[in-house]
């Protein structure tokens, strides 16, 4: 059965595939699994219709037969459970590439949003000046591990994974804060997941669909 997925109608990235639609597509681009998307507005989401499917109404979900999903991680880790392309069939390594997910989201991501936040919504306190500084080196602090672990691997563990599709997806959220530059090895780790054929298809599915609501020809 075609998994139906949630995306903005109008994103406010204007197409720069940074809302959470895109690790999932980016996900099923890579199993090959063909899906559709069900574009909603701001107001639809905190429709009964859409808070049915997700209970803070927000985007992505993930329809498929009877099975309703939210939230992006737990997507990505479904389609990777259920199609061949995502996880190691090696039991060791598939728990250490679900592991790199959950690292992903809950211990690189959250510095990185903490700073977009210090960055788009404190810019005019009193105090954002004087705070900006400690929020950047929480996510030096981070990159400067994980860059670490990576050395000079392609990949955190082996092969491509999951665990890599996720990590990409957190760290390109960091491109116009400068920080990734620092640290050269995971400036092209987020690039060589970005160059992957089944990313370019991804993104350029999510940057019709600005086009399309837009009438504009490139993301800003
Ligand atoms: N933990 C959830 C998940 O991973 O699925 C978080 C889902 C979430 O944050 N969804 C956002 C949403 O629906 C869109 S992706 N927001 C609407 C609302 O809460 O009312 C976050 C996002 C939004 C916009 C940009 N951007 O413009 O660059 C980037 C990321």
């Amino acid at each position: 059965m075609k998994p139906i997925i949630t995306a903005f109608k109008a994103s406010p990235d204007r197409g720069r595939g940074l809302a959470r639609d895109m690790p999932v597509r980016w996900a099923l681009e890579e199993v090959g699994q063909d899906y559709d998307v069900r574009l909603v507005t701001f107001e639809e989401m905190k429709q009964p219709a859409h808070l049915a499917r997700h209970p803070f109404g927000q985007i992505p979900t993930y329809e498929e037969g009877d099975l309703v999903l939210f939230e992006s991680g737990a997507i990505v880790l479904h389609i990777a459970r259920t199609r061949a392309g995502l996880l190691p069939d090696d039991a060791n390594a598939q728990a250490r590439a679900i592991e790199w997910m959950f690292s992903a989201l809950s211990t690189i991501e959250p510095p990185i949003l903490d700073l977009q936040t210090a960055v788009l919504l404190e810019n005019d306190t009193t105090w954002a000046a004087e705070r900006l500084p400690l929020v950047k080196d929480r996510v030096r602090n981070r990159l400067s591990a994980l860059s670490k672990r990576l050395g000079d691997c392609e990949w955190l563990d082996g092969g491509f994974s999951a665990g890599d599709l996720m990590m990409v997806s957190v760290m390109r959220r960091l491109r116009t804060s400068g920080l990734l530059d620092e640290f050269p090895s995971l400036a092209a780790y987020v690039a060589r997941g970005e160059a992957r054929p089944a990313f370019q298809r991804a993104f350029a599915a999510q940057l019709e669909v600005f086009k399309a609501a837009s009438g504009s020809s490139s993301p800003a």
